[in-house]
């Protein structure tokens, strides 16, 4: 429906502001497969997004181990799968996130060959840790290097 009017008005951009996932009621997995869900669902449509929170009811940190609104917050604290379903902590060569570089990864790297990063996921991957600007040989060299291998950031 918003897709449909953005469309109709000129090619709107769209952005989803504030959205993530209560952690008192749902399960680490659960909330980590619904935040990589929806980031990538947003990211496929176009459609910029912000999560919330930092140390919130909706936090990418531990509650077990955050010290809510605290105003000097740890890095231990953070849940790094988190990091990874909002495709902010990638492993070496993925370069949609999903943990495995596969022909999804390739694809995405073809599509944006000798191309400045423009559109998510981004196949400007190597060198690490950000990149130099264009999907070559040396994002491609990131990805042969792990073929058809399970790849985590953590
Ligand atoms: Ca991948
Ligand atoms: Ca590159």
């Amino acid at each position: 429906m918003a897709l449909d009017w953005a469309e109709e008005n000129d090619g709107q951009k769209l952005i989803v502001g504030e959205w993530g996932v209560y952690h008192g009621t749902v399960y680490l997995d659960e909330r980590n497969q619904y935040i990589r869900d929806a980031r990538e669902l947003f990211e496929e449509n176009g459609i910029g997004w912000a999560y919330w929170s930092y140390n919130e009811t909706q936090t990418v940190l531990d509650p077990s181990v955050r010290v809510a609104f605290s105003k000097t917050p740890s890095y231990d604290w953070i849940y790094e799968e988190i990091l990874n379903a909002l495709g902010l902590l990638c492993g070496e060569g993925d370069i949609n996130c999903d943990n495995t570089v596969d022909y999804e990864d390739l694809v995405i790297l073809l599509d944006q060959w000798l191309q400045p990063p423009d559109t998510p996921p981004y196949a400007d991957v190597a060198p690490l840790p950000d990149g130099d600007g264009i999907a070559d040989f040396l994002d491609f060299s990131a990805v042969g290097k792990h073929w058809m291998e399970d790849v985590t950031p953590y």
